[in-house]
């Protein structure tokens, strides 16, 4: 059990939230002097950037950019007097990829992982009525004891470089919204939600968890208000009468008013919308409220630009409106846990998200997506620091599935991309990470894993795990480019074959495939890398897709172009995207649209 409620924070007759969003001062820490000069009192400097963002962006120097180490934070902490008797907390979105809290120079909280919220309990260690300092110390580097994994490197000059071993830029920092929260003694903690239907009539049992012995009540509230269920007690059901389903790109929303009571005065009150609908695999089918759902859309990332991976509402809305437009049902949060608001947003909007735990790089290569297809195997989880990896998986996955398991947008958990699944060593790994995920998720939510190109029918050790199969695959990309598609295309429809012969009776889905593009490029006829080649290899490989009745869904890589660390694979950052990283079409959207508009939703079903 968490030490802190992963409730997201609001206003209620009895909570307080306050947004800390907004300059704060700054100061990289070149020298690792911060501690020793006192920092936790004080950031010398008046140096300030917004939160939430990445540092990386804002500046004009190179060292800045690619800056490895501690960076830290300082803003000032109003606390309210008449916040004095009850719990008091800052909460944060995330500190990318760890961080230790000050207030008032004592430190309050550390937290390791770069994409989940953490809250440090300041209570009593503020001055009420009166202005506090809050100093944050954040950490970006890279090491194989934690995800994503990665290293860090000292150049000759002195200077630290991080080495992911993942294709996205290592951005950093305070990524998201930080909140003052402000709780009666007595709370809500945490809520646990299963959903049954039959026929006009749902039923909705819960669990509410606080940190008291008081009465709960629970009213649930439909879209206009009304009353639909109440219920008594910590645990129950709560019995819906002709209830409005949520569905896939038609949602339906009820607001879940949760309150401790004591007698007639109400201790806490907590309001959470949710959405009544079943998720299950069967045979080959996904199914949303007992109908097959095919998964079209995207992988995607946080990202844009000047911010980086700080959380950017237009750029959240804008992807949403795009989405909508071109067809798509579906994203994967490839590949970290999303803000908080993403999944409010997709919960609104009807789209279903693959919720992906940050751990990835978990096999040895700054580009395992090109070595996995000649074949490379490196045993990833035979390392000493192999049992403090899995530590920190099962605590990343721990904090993600008690965030995210009351979306309704949520409907299967991703629990690793692209490891090394081809050594006996992945197996006790995989198992503990798979069953970890089946005894968190009330709802028990089909888990899945992203395979490699070299995760094979005869190689891979670990699909069987998976309760659906997840494949990103490069066949005319990174497999026989160009001229040679065709062939590229024979060996895909060969390791389908190869899969189908297995009889899984399982869905398959494609969690990649793509082409980088440049949009600047047009040629007749085409050549890899040209707005033509993208085009081609879509039609090609939706050929294959639509040959095969067990794959069911079809997320494109990526949903935008990204920033990614330099090299010789990458212009100025992955150019896959159906959109560029300015959120613009590409010709292959059109393309898309146009399949995804005619393509029913239960496609194959
Ligand atoms: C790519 N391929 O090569 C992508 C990566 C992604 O960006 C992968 O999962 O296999 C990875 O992160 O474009």
């Amino acid at each position: 059990m968490l030490e802190h409620s992963m409730l997201y924070p609001r206003m209620t007759a009895a909570r307080r939230a306050v947004s800390l969003d907004g300059m704060w001062k700054f100061r990289l820490d070149e020298k690792s002097e911060g501690e020793a000069a006192g920092w936790v009192d004080g950031l010398p400097g008046m140096e300030r950037i917004p939160v939430p963002a990445s540092f990386q962006d804002f500046y004009t120097s190179k060292d800045v950019r690619e800056y490895a180490g501690d960076l830290w934070y300082e803003r000032e902490l109003f606390i309210p007097g008449e916040w004095e008797g009850k719990k008091v907390f800052v909460r944060f979105g995330s500190a990318t990829h760890r961080a230790q809290v000050y207030v008032n120079g004592v430190k309050v909280a550390e937290h390791e992982g770069g994409f989940l919220p953490f809250c440090a309990d300041v209570t009593d260690v503020v001055r009420y009525n009166a202005v506090n300092r809050l100093v944050v110390k954040v950490n970006n580097e890279l090491n194989v004891a934690n995800i994503p994994c990665g290293t860090t490197v000292t150049l000759s000059n002195g200077k630290k470089m991080t080495k992911p071993y993942f294709d996205f830029f290592n951005y950093s920092g305070l990524h998201r919204s930080v909140h003052l929260v402000a709780l009666p003694m007595e709370s809500v903690f945490d809520l646990d939600l299963t959903y049954e239907i039959e026929g006009t009539n749902a039923w909705v049992s819960y669990r509410v968890a606080t940190t008291g012995e008081h009465a709960v009540q629970l009213s649930l509230l439909d879209e206009e208000g009304r009353q639909a269920a109440y219920a008594e007690g910590k645990e129950g059901v709560l019995e819906v009468k002709d209830a409005r389903l949520w569905q896939v790109r038609d949602a339906y929303l009820y607001r879940l008013v949760i309150q401790i009571v004591d007698e007639d005065e109400v201790l806490d009150e907590y309001v959470q919308e949710i959405g009544i609908r079943t998720v299950e695999v069967k045979g080959k089918d996904i199914l949303i409220n007992g109908k097959p759902v095919y998964l079209k859309g995207f992988g995607k990332h946080e990202d844009s630009d000047v911010v980086g991976r700080g959380f950017n509402i237009g750029v959240m809305k804008r992807d949403f409106e795009l989405m909508k437009w071109i067809g798509a049902n579906s994203f994967r949060t490839s590949h970290y846990p999303y803000s908080e608001e993403v999944y409010q947003m997709a919960d609104r909007e009807g789209f279903l998200i693959i919720d992906e735990v940050p751990a990835v790089g978990l096999f040895e290569s700054m580009m395992n997506f090109m070595e996995a297809s000649t074949g490379k195997t490196t045993a990833f989880f035979e390392k000493e620091t192999t049992p403090a990896l899995l530590a920190a998986h099962l605590m990343a996955l721990e904090e993600m599935i008690v965030r995210d398991k009351n979306h309704p947008s949520v409907i299967m958990w991703s629990l690793l991309n692209e490891p090394e699944t081809t050594s006996d060593a992945a197996v006790p790994y995989f198992k503990e990470v798979f069953d970890r995920a089946r005894i968190l998720d009330p709802q028990k939510r089909p888990r899945t894993f992203a395979l490699v190109m070299n995760s094979l029918p005869g190689t891979c050790k670990c699909y069987p795990f998976s309760d659906v199969i997840a494949l990103n695959r490069y066949y005319g990309w990174y497999v026989k480019g160009g001229y040679e598609i065709d062939d590229a295309m024979e060996a895909f429809r060969r390791e389908m074959e190869a899969w189908k012969a297995l009889e899984l009776n399982r869905p398959f889905i494609f969690t990649e495939y793509g082409a980088d593009t440049l949009v600047s490029e047009h040629k007749l006829p085409s050549v890899m890398w040209s707005q033509e080649y993208q085009e081609e290899y879509l039609c090609l490989t939706h050929a294959v897709f639509d040959s095969y009745d067990f794959i069911r869904g079809e997320l494109i890589w990526n949903f935008a172009d990204f920033q990614t660390t330099e090299g010789i694979m990458r212009v100025n950052g992955n150019k896959k995207g159906v959109f560029t990283r300015q959120r613009q079409p590409k010709s292959v959207a059109y393309l898309l649209r146009r399949r995804w508009k005619e393509l029913p939703v239960d496609y194959k079903g």
